[in-house]
């Protein structure tokens, strides 16, 4: 088996003490992180399918969801590029209700490596812990808001209505998660959406310097 195809069996089946250097090597023998990311991101998506169709349960996605985060720390800086512009501060987190966190850190690693300045106030964010740290930190030019169950789709709504009403400026604000759509972002009055991680940091980009 290769060792790309070991990866993705890996954070299926939740190797976490190997992983690391599993990945290690993979990008000794010149594989593209990008190539290594895509893998792990599908084991996912067969760990998602299991789940749906209760061949697995909640300790087996958390586990994967372990292995697949050390993964990611060991191609971060592999997939982090020099550019040094600085597009100001970018509060991130996921929505209130919701504790999924490895998109929201990959929309995290894309945007810092982009040149922002990263708050990250992690995972089950109401929406006045946005509104707080707007206020408190210099510079926001965006705020990032990250949702992954169809529940909390609401709660990224009342997110975006609530960080408007505070009558907060200066800031565009960005949403995304696998179940967000454009058509969802623009209903709720997001100024941006993006479907992963890549396109979050170039639609990020374009928002602030438009
Ligand atoms: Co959960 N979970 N989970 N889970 N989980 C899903 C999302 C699910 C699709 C699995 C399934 O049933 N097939 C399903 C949601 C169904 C739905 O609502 N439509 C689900 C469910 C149901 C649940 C629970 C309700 C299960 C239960 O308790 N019965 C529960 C909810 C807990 C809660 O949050 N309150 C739950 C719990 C968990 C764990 C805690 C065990 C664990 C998360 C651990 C962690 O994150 N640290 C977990 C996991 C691992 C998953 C799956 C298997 C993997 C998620 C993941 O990390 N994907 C997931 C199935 C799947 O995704 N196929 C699933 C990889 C990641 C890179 O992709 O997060 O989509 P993703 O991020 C992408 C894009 O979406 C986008 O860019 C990222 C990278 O390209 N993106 C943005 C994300 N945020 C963005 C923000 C942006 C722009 C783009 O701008 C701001």
């Amino acid at each position: 088996m290769s060792k790309i195809e070991d990866i993705k069996l890996m954070v299926e089946k939740g190797k976490t003490k190997i992983i690391a250097q599993t990945v290690n090597e993979a990008i000794i023998e010149g594989i593209e992180p990008d190539k290594i990311l895509k893998v792990m991101v599908e084991a996912m998506d067969i760990i998602g399918d299991k789940f749906s169709s209760g061949k697995i349960f909640i300790p087996e996605m958390l586990i994967s969801a372990k292995t697949m985060s050390i993964g990611v720390n060991m191609i971060k800086p592999y997939l982090m590029s020099d550019e040094i512009d600085s597009f100001g501060t970018c509060v991130i987190g996921t929505v209130t209700g919701d504790l999924h966190d490895i998109g929201k850190n990959l929309v995290a690693m894309m945007l810092e490596s982009k040149g922002f300045n990263i708050v990250d106030l992690g995972v089950d964010v109401p929406s006045d812990k946005f509104i707080e740290a707007i206020k408190k930190n210099k510079n926001v030019t965006l705020v990032a808001v990250s949702g992954l169950l169809s529940t909390t789709m609401y709660a990224l709504k009342e997110s975006v209505q609530k960080i408007r009403e505070s009558g907060l400026d200066g800031f565009k604000i960005i949403v995304g998660g696998a179940p967000v759509t454009q058509e969802f972002a623009d209903e709720i009055g997001a100024d941006g959406f993006a479907p992963d991680a890549g396109s979050a940091a170039v639609k990020a980009v374009e928002l602030v310097t438009a």
